[in-house]
Formats: structure tokens, sequence, C-alpha cells
């Protein structure tokens, strides 16, 4: 089988550009890092502006009428901006900065989730989902009484659309909150189409982004989505930020998360009035040095273009598909290539995934092994774990050789 190698990408430079990947990590053995959908490398320029942020321009934000404190207002204001712009939200109110993925899904629940959530309503999530898009509503159901359905996946690792249909035809189902991109099973899921059923059926729509935001183009506006939720070390950014995206008219009247400083207007013994959006979110000193760092990383990502970056990875995961298929006792989950991106999930044999993981450490390659915080899907598909690797805009052919390369050493440890 002969495979394109035409990326669109500067690989060479772009590999330079990462710190962290030009290194042995045992005498002898070069990283092969084939982890990044857990969380991926990041570029100097995201390094250098967070640590020019701390040499030259650190005070605290929106406070302090003195140049410090503008410089870093500057910074986090202007990262708010450029999160705007990647997704293309309407405005900068609808960009909240939080934590993390986990923590915007949390917000959701917390504030509008429990604000109109009640015995009788319907939330729909579904069966490939990550522990954080579960677990929120779990909890938040047992408090409110609301009833939680799954959309089931099909044999083929992709969501049931008639079920789904059926459920909002059925069923009073007043949010679906899906991710876009499966972490395990790499599945680029129709969201789109999601959407407009929902809507459809007057329901809202939470997307769980912490996948898709980093290898694809992603337009709010266009897809229609009530809130959307995603973390910026998955994409070059640092750890400590990540974003959710909601429309303004529903974040304006939701009920805070959180109290505290920064979210307020006017507080007096007797109580308090909200500031406007995305503040009344966004209590206490916030992650200012990461706001700083993800907007370099935006920056970094546009500069390239995410189209490109899409069609780079393309090239490799299908590359490692074909590669890993011709592994004997190998099996891979998941979709076709055409419907999938990211990831590449497998089973070998019946060798514990852990066990592989040490031994494809122990010659340099990276990955992970689990559930990949994906218990009830894993249940589904049958196994208790997966070996799991996940590829970035950095990450080459060659190393998927290393790859092949180092499970031919797992097999013969194991004798298979
Ligand atoms: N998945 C993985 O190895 P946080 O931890 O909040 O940044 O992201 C949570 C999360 C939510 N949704 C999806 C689809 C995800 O993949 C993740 C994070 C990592 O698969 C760590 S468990």
């Amino acid at each position: 089988m002969t495979y394109s190698t035409t990326t669109p990408l500067n690989i060479e430079a772009i590999r330079a550009d990462f710190p962290a990947l030009d290194q042995e990590v045992h005498p002898g053995k070069r990283l092969v890092f084939l982890d990044s959908a857990a969380s991926s490398q990041k570029p100097r320029q995201v390094i250098d502006a967070m640590s020019d942020y701390y040499r030259t321009s650190h005070a605290n934000v929106h406070r302090g009428i003195h140049v410090l404190s503008e410089r870093a207002t500057a910074a986090y204001e202007g990262a708010r901006d450029k999160v705007r712009a990647f997704i293309n939200a309407a405005s900068r109110r609808e960009i909240i900065f939080t934590r993390n993925t986990t923590e915007s899904i949390n917000l959701v629940a917390g504030s509008w989730g429990r604000a109109n959530l009640g015995p009788g309503d319907v939330v729909v999530l579904s069966e490939m989902e990550h522990h954080s898009n579960i677990v929120p509503w779990q909890i938040l159901a047992q408090e409110r009484g609301f009833t939680i359905r799954y959309i089931p996946i099909t044999g083929t690792g992709e969501l049931d659309l008639d079920v789904y249909a059926r459920l909002l035809r059925d069923e009073p189902v007043r949010l679906v909150s899906v991710m876009h991109i499966s972490n395990v099973l790499g599945t680029v899921n129709p969201v789109a189409e999601i959407i407009r059923q929902a809507h459809a059926a007057g329901a809202l729509v939470l997307i769980d982004g912490a996948q898709s935001v980093p290898h694809l183009p992603v337009d709010v506006q266009a897809l229609d989505a009530d809130f959307y939720a995603f973390s910026a070390h998955k994409m070059a950014g640092p750890t400590g930020i990540g974003v959710l995206y909601g429309k303004r008219a529903l974040l304006e009247a939701m009920p805070p998360y959180m109290g505290g400083g920064e979210m307020i207007k006017r507080v007096t013994f007797e109580g308090s009035e909200w500031n406007s959006i995305p503040h009344k979110f966004e209590a206490g000193t916030p992650a200012i040095a990461e706001a700083a760092g993800l907007g370099a990383a935006i920056d970094y990502l546009t500069a390239i273009g995410m189209e490109n970056i899409l069609a780079h990875e393309q090239l490799v995961v299908d590359y490692a598909l074909d590669r890993l298929s011709e592994v004997p006792g190998l099996t891979l989950y998941g979709p076709a290539p055409e419907r999938r991106n990211g990831v590449a999930s497998f089973t070998l044999a019946d060798i514990h995934a852990h066990d592989i993981a040490q031994l494809l450490d122990a010659e340099g390659v990276a990955i992970r092994a689990g559930h990949h915080c994906a218990m009830p899907l894993h249940q589904r598909l049958g196994v208790a774990a997966t070996a799991r690797a996940s590829f970035y805009l950095y990450n080459t052919q060659a190393e998927v050789d290393a790859l092949i390369t180092a499970l031919e050493r797992v097999r013969k440890v194991f004798g298979i």
C-alpha cells in the first residue's frame, strides 16, 4: 500500500517549536509523543508568552489603576477577543473563562440546569461521553429529580440517530449534551444535525468540544450551539484555563455559578447585584498568565491554519489506522477513517492495556492506557481498558512506524 506523505504543514519547523519533543526519555530512546488527546505539548511561543507576562506585566486584572494592572487586563481581555474570533462567537461577552472543559460543563449544570430542570424533564447524553459530561448531570439529577437518557452507539462506534430522533419525539427533552469528537473512538459526531433536531424539538444543546476545537475549525454560530465547552491544554495552550461559550440571552438569564469578587456590581449586607456577562461567571482572580498562554496558542494555531492542521492529522491518523490494522491480534475501535479524527484506540490479544503502555514507554513511545474517563463506553464496548495513541499537528508517519515497531516488541514479549 502507498501512503500520501504530502502534508500541508512544514513539520520540521513545527516540531522545532515544541521543546519537549526533542528529548530522549530513556537511554537511546527518543520521545515519540502519542498522548496529545490527554494533553498536548506546548510551543515556545506559548511558553514565552506566559514567561514574558510574568516578567513584565503581572498584576491583578480589572482592579488597579496602574500600568501593570492595565497590561494584565489587556492580556486577559485580549485573550477573550482571540477566543471569540477563533470559534466565531457573535460577542466577546459570550466567552466565559473557566478552568477546563469539566468546569465549563459543571457551570452549565450548576447554573442553567439547577434553575431550569426538574421532575418530568429529560436530559439526553450519549453512551460515548466522557465522565465530565455524565457525572455533573447525575449529581444534579439526584438533586432536581429529572431523568437522563443516553443515545446508544452503533456497532461502528457512532451515535444511533434513529434512537436520538425517537427520544426527541417521545420524551420531554430540555437539554442535549454530547461530545463533538470522541476521545476514545475518534468519532466525529454530526453535531450540526444533532443541534438542528434538538432545536426543532425545543431543547437546548451543549457541545463538549474538548477534542474538536484543537483539531478542526469550529464555528459556534454556524453550528447554532447553545453552549460549547473546551480546554486550552489540549490545543497547545496551558493547563488551568478553559472556555465556556454560551449564547448571550441564555447567559444573561442564568444565575451565577459561584459567588465572590469580580462577579458582582454591588454588595450590601442585605444582598448583591450581579455583574454583567462574562464577569458574572468569573468569580475571583482568574488565570491571567494562562489566558495570555491561550491567546498565544490561538495565534500559533491560526497562523498555521486549522484546515491545514486537520488535513495533516488526517494523513497521520489514516496511516496509523492502516498500519495498526495489519498488526496480528490487534482490535481497533471506532468508525471508518473518513468519519473520525485524532485518536486510535485498540486492544492487543488479551494483553492488558497498561502492560502495552509500559512496554511502549520503554521504547520511548508515550500512549495512554485505561478507560480514558469513559467507563460506561468501555462497558458498552465489552472491554475493561484500551490502549490509545493520539495525534496532533507535530506527529509524523515516521512516529507511527515507531509505534508499530514497538508493538512488535510487545507481541514478542507476550509470545503472540
Ligand atoms: N480527556 C483524555 O485523555 P478537562 O480534563 O476538563 O480538560 O477535559 C475533560 C474532557 C472532556 N471531554 C472530553 C471529550 C475529553 O476528552 C476530556 C479530557 C482526556 O481523553 C483526559 S481524561
